[in-house]
């Protein structure tokens, strides 16, 4: 038998903080891990476990008294000598990680491919860190198989929504390895203690639960509501008609980017008045050599001229890496989405920058028509740096398109209309073309999104600027 000093371990960024119950006497024989005393901080409560299985010694503190990691709350008998570090020590973890996201149970190596692609820098910024123990010289080093425990950031993202998971740091970590958020299982334990059991039963009820019905995250992941479930052969008569390839995979893209990115979509009207009378002019003097200039040509035109001048545009952002970063493209593919009977397509046009109008224009056309006889190849869906997805042809006023990832804007582009313009001292008829720039906010402000946009406004004005 021994006697060792039972101390607080890790407990995140607290100390000073107020010990609100004491559950054991001296004399009481405890089993490793049982909760000794409670603690309270402002955004949790903690249990200080039993470092060993024993006997207490002594209990050194009061309910009031105030302790931080390392103080010590008591002594303890155990059979024999304990290792330099305890085995149930608590280990910090190396950065602070938010509560897990993706999902409330997050099984994450076996998780399906497509969900972990799809979900990838959500799962990234929750996924757990390495675990760690103490050595003898009080640093902190891997261990295989060890359980961190949670920061205090993950203690304060378990509190959202205002709810105290009442459970000692071993509950915690045991529910951080299963990605389990503590303040939705319902504790069973003393006092309203979350205990092993309850993880265990919180996990298996997740696991039964439908696949249709996302599991809430506590405020980490989206929440949402099962998909409805409607048997519309209630109201009417139906036909069930199969999603086509590509709709099924630009649906689940799409839903990811909208999800995904904090995008924000900011309005620019073209004064294209005279870029139009050019166009016509020259498709009529060169119909007979086949030539046709598009507005879709000359937008990508000023399109990678903006992307010069605004680099940041031509960027994708890498949050997975261990140092994130921005990728800054030294090329310019430029993607337009094309419709065609199956769905939505994105052909990308290579070096665009380096391409005339007649090129460009010449080049959306074969890939358009590709694209409509579904004869694209992968290769020539790939690389784009950014994306312009235009209805004008079709109509609109304007829209707010969604970002292809791992772009970080694309342009929209609506039906030009003949609007009365003041000049200063009276309406002129101008032909107008609206401009919808959705941007991803983590990369991209408002202020230079609205001056990307002007820019392009403004070359499309006047196509000569350009060549400066
Ligand atoms: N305003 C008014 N008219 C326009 C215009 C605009 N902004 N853009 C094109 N037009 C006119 C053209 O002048 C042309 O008419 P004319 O034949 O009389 O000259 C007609 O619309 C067709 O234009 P186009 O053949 O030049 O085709 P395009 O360059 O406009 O578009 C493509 C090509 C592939 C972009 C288009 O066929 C397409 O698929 N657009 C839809 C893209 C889409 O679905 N986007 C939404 C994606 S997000 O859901």
């Amino acid at each position: 038998m021994s006697t060792i000093n039972i101390e607080v371990p890790d407990i995140g960024d607290f100390s000073d903080v107020p010990v609100i119950e004491v559950m054991v006497k001296p004399g009481d024989r405890v089993e490793a891990d049982a909760p000794l005393v409670s603690l309270e901080s402002d955004k949790a409560t903690m249990d200080i476990p039993a470092p060993h299985a024993g006997v207490i010694g002594q209990i050194t503190v009061k309910v009031g008294d105030r302790v931080s990691q390392g103080s010590v709350i008591g002594t303890m008998e155990v059979g024999e000598a304990p290792a330099a570090a305890p085995a149930a020590a608590p280990a910090p973890s190396p950065a602070p990680t938010p509560a897990p996201v993706a999902a409330a149970v997050t099984p994450a190596p076996s998780a399906a491919v497509a969900a972990a692609q799809v979900a990838a820098p959500v799962a990234a910024a929750g996924a757990a860190p390495a675990a760690t123990t103490q050595s003898a010289r009080g640093d902190y080093t891997p261990a295989a198989g060890a359980v961190a425990l949670p920061s205090a950031a993950d203690i304060a993202a378990e509190l959202v929504g205002g709810k105290k998971a009442h459970a000692s740091p071993s509950m915690r970590a045991y529910a951080r390895e299963l990605g389990v958020d503590l303040a939705r299982v319902k504790a069973s334990g003393p006092k309203g203690r979350i205990t092993r059991e309850d993880i265990n039963a919180f996990v298996k009820g997740a696991l039964q639960a439908p696949a249709a019905a996302p599991v809430a995250t506590g405020g980490g992941g989206l929440d949402l509501l099962p998909w409805p479930k409607v048997d519309f052969t209630k109201f009417g008569d139906i036909e069930r008609k199969p999603l086509s390839r590509i709709r099924k995979l630009s649906a689940a893209n799409l839903a990811r980017n909208w999800a995904m990115i904090p995008a924000v979509t900011y309005h620019e009207d073209a004064d294209v008045t005279e870029l139009e009378a050019f166009r016509q002019q020259i498709n009529a003097e060169q119909a007979k050599a086949g030539v046709k200039l598009t507005m879709l040509a000359f937008i990508i035109r000023a399109v990678c001229s903006a992307l010069k001048k605004f680099p940041e545009f031509n960027s994708s952002i890498d949050l997975q890496a261990e140092e994130p970063a921005l990728i800054m493209k030294q090329y310019c593919h430029i993607g337009f989405a094309a419709d065609t009977p199956g769905g939505l397509v994105v052909p990308v046009i290579r070096d665009a920058d380096k391409k005339g109008v007649a090129q460009l224009a010449a080049e959306c056309g074969e890939l358009a028509a590709k694209a409509r006889d579904g004869k694209l190849s992968a290769a020539e869906m790939q690389g784009a740096c950014f994306t312009i997805s235009s209805v004008g042809g079709l109509g609109g006023t304007g829209f707010a398109p969604i970002i292809n990832a791992p772009e970080v804007a694309i342009l929209g582009v609506s039906r030009t209309t003949m609007k009365p313009v003041w000049d200063g001292s009276a309406f002129q008829p101008r032909l107008i073309l609206p401009l919808s720039l959705t941007a991803d906010h983590r990369v991209i402000d408002g202020a230079a999104a609205t001056r990307f946009n002007a820019h392009v406004a403004a070359l499309l004005a006047d196509m000569r600027r350009v060549l400066m």
